[in-house]
């Protein structure tokens, strides 16, 4: 039995509900606060050290496990499902989680925290630039997605990574995810998968100032 740790419905925390969603892997849900009785209390900083949700514990293994991309590799090998085999096919899986972890996230999840969390209006400096590179990011996955339904053939761990913060392109970052034919129809078809339909969204009721 794995214990998936979490708190609302962020994007990192959406990944891994999509995961165990498309697994069917069993599990329970323990929702973490911030602070010092939640995040930071030694207990969870043993199975998250750096106060992050998501985590996971797997009973079963007696391994924890932190950081959404590794998470979603754990599951993928545990189930057997979403990782293909072979070392070109994996790598190229591996490519897109490590370009999400390393690029989307972080950009996306900067947004999402002073538009929505701390409600703070984005400096001049700093919009642009956020901007900028997440309309980069579009072009690649547009290009990646020609022809392909899903990133890399199959759906993978790199497309569930992805999902939950190109759902939100519009609502945080004001990038118009119509402009991008590719990656609006792949946007569609995996909202549309059963797994994602059972799963809460991430998708702000509005966005900050
Ligand atoms: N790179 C991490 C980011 C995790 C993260 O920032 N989680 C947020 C919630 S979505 C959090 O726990 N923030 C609390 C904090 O940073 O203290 C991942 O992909 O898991």
């Amino acid at each position: 039995m794995i214990t998936f740790y979490r708190n609302t419905a962020s994007p990192n925390v959406q990944k891994i509900s999509l995961m165990l969603a498309e697994t069917r892997i069993p599990h329970e849900v323990q929702s973490v606060d911030r602070g010092p009785d939640g995040t930071f209390a030694p207990s969870f900083l043993a199975i998250s050290p750096n106060a992050t949700v998501p985590a996971i514990l797997d009973r079963d293994s007696g391994m924890s496990v932190f950081e959404s991309g590794a998470i979603l590799y754990y599951l993928a090998e545990k189930s057997g499902q979403f990782l293909p085999t072979g070392l070109g096919p994996r790598t190229e899986v591996m490519k897109w989680l490590m370009f999400e972890v390393a690029n989307v996230g972080p950009v996306m999840g900067e947004l999402y925290h002073y538009l929505l969390i701390e409600s703070q209006a984005m400096t001049e400096c700093h919009l642009p630039r956020y901007r900028d590179k997440l309309t980069r990011y579009c072009t690649l996955l547009d290009h990646q997605l020609e022809g392909q339904r899903y990133l890399c053939g199959e759906y993978s761990i790199a497309d569930i990574a992805l999902y939950p913060w190109c759902d939100i392109l519009e609502d945080i970052a004001e990038i118009h995810v119509g402009d991008y034919a590719n990656l609006s129809r792949w946007v569609a078809t995996i909202g549309a998968r059963p797994a994602t339909q059972a799963t809460h969204t991430t998708r702000p009721v509005t966005a900050g100032p």
